[in-house]
């Protein structure tokens, strides 16, 4: 299958390392093409960050439209742009905060999110009212770690995640971790060595994800709220989309 994996943000290295930590995880058979927008902030660590982000991730989406992606994976934690790739997008497209809260209530009865900056952090709460995860998702929490310092992940950073870690599982009575940043995902095997609990990285279950929802040839629904774009007349440097993207 050929699967899509979108970086919201405008990091090359950080799109690179995403797309290794996805191919670590991806059957034989699936072949990944990562890519990020063309404009945009190099990280997205707030709430206009992640609206440029979502908007990359729109761009992004209508550039593949027409390219025979399988699947597609939105690749940062806040799922930018989610509703709007499945607009534009025939293949099911999965967020990776999405993918980690189900895949957490499978495998605990309640998990703690450990994230990057705090200030992220309300973004997380959001999301958790909107898949319904009140209930299984029993705290958020900020390590302050800069997203693009994940980059060089030495261990006195992953020592900070590990310490969060502990102090979530133990105040929020939780039995499991799910990280809360695409730049974390080459951290989540040793975590979960050195916490003994579960710790879900969103992007490998969506990379997962992706593959059975491809092999079961489940496609997003056309019908109504994700039906294609209307086709109208765009302007300014955006000019260039106003062209009816799924004819
Ligand atoms: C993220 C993420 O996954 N990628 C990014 O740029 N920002 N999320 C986060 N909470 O830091």
């Amino acid at each position: 299958m050929k699967l899509l994996l979108i970086n919201p943000n405008t990091s090359l290295p950080m799109t690179r390392s995403i797309a290794e930590a996805a191919s670590a995880v991806a059957a034989p058979g699936t072949e990944i093409v990562a890519r990020c927008p063309t404009f945009g902030p190099v990280s997205i660590e707030g709430h206009l960050d992640d609206a440029f982000g979502a908007a990359g991730v729109a761009e992004q989406a209508m550039v593949a439209a027409r390219e025979g992606f399988d699947a597609t994976v939105i690749a940062c934690f806040g799922d930018p742009g989610l509703d709007a790739a499945r607009e534009a997008l025939p293949g099911p497209v999965l967020g990776i905060a999405e993918a980690a809260f189900r895949a957490a209530s499978i495998v605990a009865t309640g998990f703690s999110v450990v994230t990057t900056m705090t200030r992220t952090c309300v973004i997380a709460e959001r999301l958790v009212s909107r898949y319904g995860c009140e209930s299984t998702c029993r705290g958020i929490h900020g390590t302050d770690i800069e997203v693009l310092s994940l980059e060089s992940c030495d261990e006195a950073t992953l020592a900070r995640i590990e310490a969060a870690s502990r102090v979530a599982l133990a105040r929020d009575r939780s039995e499991a971790i799910v990280l809360g940043c695409a730049g974390m995902a080459a951290l989540c095997e040793e975590l979960q060595r050195r916490l003994d609990v579960p710790v879900i990285d969103g992007l490998a279950v969506a990379v997962k994800l992706a593959e059975a929802l491809s092999a079961l040839r489940l496609r997003t629904a056309k019908r109504g709220d994700y039906a294609p774009p209307l086709s109208k007349r765009w302007t300014g440097w955006a000019a260039g989309f106003g062209r009816d993207v799924t004819a």
